[in-house]
């Protein structure tokens, strides 16, 4: 059973130590051309977008900043970089912003520049979250970039930052994560593997009968 949940969690590229239930995206900040003006001088703001049901309660909790040393999110570099958010209703109306937050948070921060947003959605429907670098402004986030902004590495020599957001939902659902235009597939909740688990044995032991029969 627990080489089963350990190859569910590898094919979904996602370490063991993610919130259980929790949608759990990973991506990068670094200077590339967005203005398309042949210098790489702009940096990428991350839109993701989700939808929930009327009265969901989502924790949005950053982790960027390996302040302590440690590589925090496993990707074998020491990274970080000041996160921002800012969370948009469907028409493209700021909800909210959120940048620093008090440290430990549930995903793993170690320093209060990791940003964080709690938001009860009273209307369901489709939302956006932005994930860059502190501060930038609307116009910015729903366009994916700022123009001519450094990318500013807080730790060692590395020319972009990881993040990682793990969303966190009670009282409601959230579904329909989509990353930059990519699908976000959700942590399996402890007892959906089981289940799954279970329904794995249960092909396995069919299998076998199968074959004895043969
Ligand atoms: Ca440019
Ligand atoms: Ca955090
Ligand atoms: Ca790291
Ligand atoms: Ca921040």
């Amino acid at each position: 059973m627990r080489k089963v949940v350990a190859g569910l969690c590898l094919m979904a590229g996602i370490a063991a130590s993610s919130v259980a239930g929790a949608t759990v995206l990973n991506g990068t900040i670094a200077n590339f051309d967005a203005d398309a003006d042949g210098i790489a001088d702009d940096l990428n703001i991350a839109r993701i977008t989700f939808n929930v049901s009327a009265g969901t309660q989502v924790f949005f909790d950053v982790l960027a900043r390996e302040s302590t040393g440690v590589d925090l999110n496993g990707d074998g570099l020491i990274t970080g970089f000041d996160s921002y958010l800012m969370l948009f209703d469907a028409r493209g109306n700021t909800l909210t912003i959120g940048d620093d937050w008090m440290a430990p948070t549930p995903d793993g921060s170690v320093d209060f520049f990791d940003s964080a947003i709690r938001w009860t959605f009273a209307e369901a429907g489709t939302y956006m979250i932005t994930l860059g670098q502190g501060t930038y402004f609307q116009d910015e986030a729903l366009q994916g970039y700022e123009a001519n902004r450094p990318y500013d590495a807080f730790i060692g020599n590395q020319n972009f930052g990881a993040w990682r957001l793990t969303m966190t939902a009670t009282g409601g659902t959230l579904s329909d994560v989509v990353q930059d235009g990519v699908p976000v597939s959700q942590v399996p909740e402890p007892g959906s593997l089981l289940l799954l688990g279970a329904g794995l044995a249960g092909v396995a032991a069919a299998r076998r009968k199968r074959a004895a029969r043969l």
